[in-house]
């Protein structure tokens, strides 16, 4: 069973989204140990300091060393990937997914004010994602999100119907369009090739809807 752990200053941001749905049923069926820890249970003063202002001046503050050298060191063991979540890290995507799914034990930290200290990164962490080029108040949600697509990838978690979804994506080309039910709705119909039982066509159809879509929308996949 994968392990995750988080390192956070809000574990209760994780209760809903991780509580739901596919990912709760990844939990409850022994596929995936998901646990939360707060940053501030590792501090020793009395009001459980995690951050301080940066040397040299300037906006902001910095996730401070001790509290989590002392987390990580607490919680990591062998086969441990330690995961810092910040908008410095590398680009996540689904190859990056697919690679953290075959780890035995992933320990997330989420990040918060400008940054941490460098440090942290350069003794702790083996990693640093960023899940893209926006700032958001903390790593929680980027944590989640990471999450969220690394269970999907672990064996027995989705459905066999399901899990070859993602080669589309993992092929590099947006989905085609899809319609079900009724083929006429509210005056738009269904492309007349999809209902017609020509499975050639079909495909030739979608292969080239993909790329037309793709060229429009991403066209840095192409
Ligand atoms: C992650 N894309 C955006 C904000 C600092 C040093 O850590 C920090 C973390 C955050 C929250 O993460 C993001 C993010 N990927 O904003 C500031």
């Amino acid at each position: 069973m994968m392990k995750i752990d988080v390192l956070t200053l809000f574990p209760a941001m994780f209760a809903g989204p991780l509580d739901e749905s596919i990912i709760k049923r990844a939990r409850d069926a022994g596929l995936l140990d998901l646990q939360l820890h707060q940053l501030r249970d590792w501090t020793h003063d009395r009001h459980k300091t995690v951050d301080d202002r940066p040397f040299g001046g300037g906006p902001g503050m910095l996730l401070k060393p001790e509290p989590i050298f002392e987390a990580v060191e607490s919680l990591r063991r062998e086969h441990t990937r330690v995961v810092l979540m910040s908008p410095s890290g590398r680009k996540f995507n689904q190859g990056i997914a697919r690679e953290l799914a075959q780890v035995e034990h992933l320990l997330l930290v989420t990040g918060h004010y400008e940054g941490f200290d460098e440090r942290i990164r350069e003794a702790l962490a083996e990693d640093e994602l960023s899940i893209g080029d926006y700032v958001l108040t903390n790593g929680a949600l980027p944590a989640m999100v990471v999450i969220d697509a690394v269970a999907r990838l672990l064996p027995g978690v989705l459905g066999d119907d399901t899990s070859s979804q993602d080669e589309s994506f993992s092929a590099g080309m947006l989905e085609y369009p899809q319609y079900t039910r009724p083929a006429e709705f509210r005056g738009m119909k269904v492309p007349e090739v999809l209902v017609s039982g020509n499975h050639a066509e079909i495909a030739k159809w979608r292969a080239e809807h993909a790329k037309l879509r793709t060229k429009e929308r991403r066209p840095d996949l192409l």
